[in-house]
């Protein structure tokens, strides 16, 4: 019954939503780690959880694309400018893969994002934050997107098949995205004066809104036991980010730079980095629309649709004349 994503098959007999053996039958499923499918039956709350997630992403990645954009007409070099038009050409393949993941739930891509234009849906709260100086743009790549592989790797693992798949090519990517943030910093960090101070002022702002894009604290996150219990999250907001400061943390003695807490210190007891108290007040305020930049990556991101209105048209119309050509042939 599960695990159909030939679509070359039969379409398969799943069972009703209101048969007994449903639930059992799919968290039997889930229990022995296996994969759920497009055309699978599946829990109505399961499906919600799954594209809520996989949108709330999928937002992030292409509102995630305006921080660095803005570096591209001014990156130092003519190698930093094709590797930074990479980078972002790449997050937009992201967003485009996850829409796609969640339009397999049977959602549409329009509606997506009409959610995120009228605020019905999230994106994270890593981009609303301003990008001042080149050294924002290693900071964005080193903490952003190493806090973004933190979170993302085990989801290759995740209970829902198409999500998983992305995934794994996403993360092959991020990898190196962050690759390429951490040598922007070690460049910056052995170079002047000048650029060591710039890059440590943008480490500066990155690292504690770095730490708040896992979400809340455990026990003030409404959704994670289920995601949990559904597989489609492997582990804990507060798991994830303490692998997150255990990985960052000597990463930040090779790059010749501190992190701005005076309380980081590594616990040999527990094996891992002890960190001091997070102000999630500001994380909170953030996801209410009330972060430094909110408004306007808003309104870039709707004048964008706007102005891609001509695009989608044409689109439609091509795929409309290619459908009757095949129809006649
Ligand atoms: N920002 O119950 P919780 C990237 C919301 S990386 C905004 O813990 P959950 C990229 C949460 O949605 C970033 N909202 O939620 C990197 C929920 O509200 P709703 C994207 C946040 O889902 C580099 C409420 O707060 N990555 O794309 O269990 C370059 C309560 O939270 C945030 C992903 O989306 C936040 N930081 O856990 C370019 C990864 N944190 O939805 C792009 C997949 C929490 O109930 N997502 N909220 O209205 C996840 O792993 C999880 O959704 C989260 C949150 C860990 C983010």
């Amino acid at each position: 019954m599960y695990g159909n994503h030939d679509t070359t098959s039969v379409p398969v007999e799943a069972p009703a939503a209101d048969d007994p053996t449903f639930d059992r039958d799919f968290m039997a499923l889930i229990d022995d780690d296996g994969r759920v499918e497009p055309r699978d039956a599946m829990p109505d709350a399961y499906r919600r959880g799954l594209v809520r997630q996989i949108a709330q992403h999928a937002h992030s990645e292409i509102i995630g694309m305006q921080p660095e954009g803005s570096w591209i007409g001014r990156a130092p070099s003519l190698k930093r400018k094709a590797i930074l038009m990479a980078k972002v050409q790449d997050e937009a393949g992201h967003g485009l893969y996850l829409y796609a993941a969640a339009e397999t739930l049977g959602v549409d891509r329009a509606d997506l994002l009409d959610r995120l234009h009228t605020g019905r849906q999230k994106y994270s709260s890593i981009f609303n934050y301003p990008t001042p100086t080149w050294a924002d743009i290693g900071a964005i790549g080193w903490l952003v997107d190493g806090a973004a592989i933190t979170n993302q790797v085990p989801i290759t693992k995740c209970s829902y098949g198409p999500y998983a798949r992305a995934m794994v090519r996403i993360c092959k990517e991020e990898s190196f995205h962050q690759r390429q943030g951490f040598e922007i910093l070690h460049t910056l960090s052995h170079g002047s004066p000048q650029q060591h101070a710039m890059a440590q002022d943008a480490v500066d702002r990155w690292w504690w809104p770095s730490l708040m894009m896992f979400g809340p604290p455990d026990d003030d996150s409404p959704n994670s036991a289920r995601s949990m219990r559904w597989g489609i999250k492997r582990f804990s907001n507060d798991e994830l980010r303490q692998r997150f400061v255990d990985m960052t943390a000597p990463q930040s003695h090779a790059l010749g730079l501190s992190l701005p807490d005076p309380e980081l210190a590594f616990d040999a007891l527990t094996g891992h980095w002890r960190y001091g108290e997070i102000d999630f007040t500001e994380l909170f305020e953030v996801i209410k629309g009330n972060g430094p930049l909110n408004a306007q990556r808003m309104a870039h991101r709707t004048d964008a649709h706007e102005r891609g209105d001509w695009v989608r048209e044409a689109a439609l119309g091509y795929a409309a004349k290619h459908a009757r050509t095949e129809a006649v042939a």
